[in-house]
């Protein structure tokens, strides 16, 4: 079995066209060819497999590689290879391609970043993906709910060839490729490099920690940070990475360099920190970091982590050989008050004064804007995260009504309106059902689909609102429990959600029948109407419930104020 070894310096495969091919196929065949719009994920899988970074790949897995790297973490050459990198795409656009046949593979823009030679095409059992690569078929791992509810049906495999680099227009001087990389370290005449994988923010106990090991190591550091795409619920990379910048500071001079890397995490816990350990293999380094549950996912339907807290360090040390690049299992430090320094754990004597402050409290205080002390981060890096995660009372948010047509949701919504024009913190803006339905969705009907669709405009016009850090109040039927879910993840990404079911019951909506539909409905002239014959799926988990039988619509608005009041987000 041909083991994989790659010494520092190795060729790299690199698939990029030299630039008067990519020329001609720029302007003979592309046209014509069939094209595929590769999905986010796909750039970033797509970017390290041209720039050399997932060497010594040269395509999309084809099926007899794909299956054995799924039972054996092996191609069939025998080299090691722990994830499927493959490309999904859609039945009816599989269903245009051949055997043989070429494609042209195109970023959100249209813009040819390479074409394809498709050797083969087939439909994967997608859970049976999930068990044998992530062992477990819980779509609460992020990398199995993008195989079961978000990949494409069909997998093409076959050999890329490079047209141009997908274009960024953020950070440039700080993307590199391995080519680039090993270029840099050779310039600095680095021969040791210990790897630092990160996709969180970096306080003083990660400075502390990477500087030892690349002390222990008698290594450079090189801080590599994931800027693809990683979890959802992340802190932004422009955040990030204007923290990693006041942080490569702290390091003595000459020591560290910073480099983006544009991977698409799979968040695939041991299997990935060995495909993370090819990567920098492949960027030149000699040593790598492993934290403590290196690329975990978190927790499981059921509480439990999906994987053990060593289970990286056990798999990587049984290839370490074959990986040709040395393992820094990451030594804990905390900080001690008593000597004023961070030290590792296995250091600190009896008597001594340690500090602690959770991840959780530290959110929290960055939440409330409350004190976060310098022995846990730089005032720069802290400055930074304040400046992107705001208090509540500076934060955007949404009001969403649902409730029956004739509840009173739009009395509420326009009281309530008027109160928070009031208080003049934030610009409101009322998306009422009736106001939607004229200026945002008039070609619609009442059908599911189109009422999932009125509510995703909604959603998304709200997010917006929220992002920049207005208030929206939204008041449409919105009857289905699963789209309220979706727009409440929407939302809550960029700032509060507060959701507000209009109790009132269907008997008193209809005695009120204000517009008379009810009546249609019941007589059949309107039909699908809600609560009469579509259904009105009733909210669990609504943050205010009002019932507006024996509440005036002041009343009503008041109680959400006080909500509101309670979670922060007014003073
Ligand atoms: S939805 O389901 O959220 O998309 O509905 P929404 O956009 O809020 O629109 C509700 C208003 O449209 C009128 N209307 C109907 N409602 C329910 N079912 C049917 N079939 C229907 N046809 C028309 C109704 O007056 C709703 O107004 P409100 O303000 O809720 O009373």
């Amino acid at each position: 079995m041909g083991a994989f070894k790659q010494p520092h310096g190795g060729e790299l495969k690199e698939l990029y066209l030299p630039e008067h091919r990519a020329d001609e196929v720029k302007e003979a065949d592309a046209a014509d060819l069939a094209s595929w719009d590769l999905t986010p994920r796909q750039v970033c899988d797509l970017d390290l497999l041209l720039n050399g970074a997932f060497s010594p790949l040269e395509g999309f897995l084809g099926e007899a590689d794909y299956e054995s790297v799924c039972d054996s973490m092996r191609l069939q050459s025998g080299v090691l290879w722990p994830i499927p990198v493959t490309l999904d795409v859609a039945a009816e656009f599989a269903d245009q391609i051949g055997t043989g046949d070429t494609i042209a593979l195109r970023d959100s823009e249209g813009v040819l970043i390479a074409v394809m030679e498709v050797a083969e095409r087939w439909t994967p059992d997608r859970e049976s993906e999930a068990q044998r690569v992530y062992g477990t078929a819980d779509d609460t791992h992020p990398a199995v709910d993008y195989l079961l509810h978000q990949a494409g049906p069909v997998y093409l495999g076959g050999k890329v060839y490079g047209i141009e680099p997908p274009t960024f227009h953020d950070f440039k001087l700080l993307r590199d490729s391995p080519s680039e990389l090993r270029g840099r370290f050779r310039k600095l005449g680095w021969r040791k490099v210990v790897a630092f994988q990160t996709r969180n923010p970096l306080h003083r106990a990660h400075q502390e920690l990477t500087f030892r090991a690349a002390r222990e190591s008698e290594a450079n550091l090189l801080i590599h940070p994931v800027v693809g795409m990683a979890k959802s619920g992340d802190i932004d990379h422009f955040t990030r990475v204007r923290c990693y910048e006041h942080v490569l500071e702290e390091y003595p001079e000459q020591t560290t360099t910073l480099s983006l890397l544009n991977l698409a995490m799979r968040m695939g816990g041991p299997r990935e920190t060995l495909l993370h350990a090819i990567i920098r293999k492949n960027y030149g380094c000699t040593h790598f970091i492993v934290g403590r549950d290196h690329a975990g996912p978190g927790d499981d339907r059921s509480g439990q982590p999906f994987y053990g807290p060593y289970d990286a360090h056990e798999l990587y040390r049984r290839h370490e050989e074959e990986l040709d690049i040395t393992m820094v299992p990451i030594k804990e430090v905390v900080y001690v008050e008593n000597k004023a320094e961070y030290l590792p754990a296995d250091e600190t004597e009896p008597g001594d004064t340690i500090m602690e402050l959770s991840e959780s409290e530290f959110s929290r205080r960055l939440q409330e804007g409350l004190d976060i002390p310098e022995w846990f981060s730089f005032p720069k890096v802290v400055a930074e995260l304040r400046r992107a995660h705001p208090p509540r009372h500076e934060q955007g948010f949404a009001v969403f009504f649902t409730g029956l047509s004739g509840s009173g949701k739009s009395t509420i919504a326009n009281a309530l309106m008027i109160k928070l024009l009031e208080d003049g913190s934030r610009p409101v803006t009322l998306l009422d059902g009736d106001i939607v339905r004229k200026n945002l969705s008039s070609e619609l009907t009442f059908s599911a689909e189109h009422r999932d669709l009125n509510i995703q405009r909604i959603g998304f016009v709200a997010s917006e609102i929220t992002k920049n850090r207005g208030i929206a109040i939204c008041a449409p039927i919105a009857p289905y429990a699963r789209t309220r879910r979706l727009v409440r993840e929407m939302i809550s990404a960029h700032g509060g959600f507060i959701e507000v079911y209009v109790s009132t019951p269907l008997e008193v909506c209809e005695s009120r029948d204000r517009k008379g539909l009810y009546a249609k409905a019941r007589a059949g002239i309107v039909k699908g109407f809600t609560g009469i014959d579509d259904p009105y799926e009733t909210p669990e988990r609504a943050e205010v419930v009002v019932d507006t039988q024996d509440l005036s619509a002041d009343l009503a608005a008041h109680r959400i104020l006080i909500t509101l009041e309670k979670l922060g987000y007014i003073r």
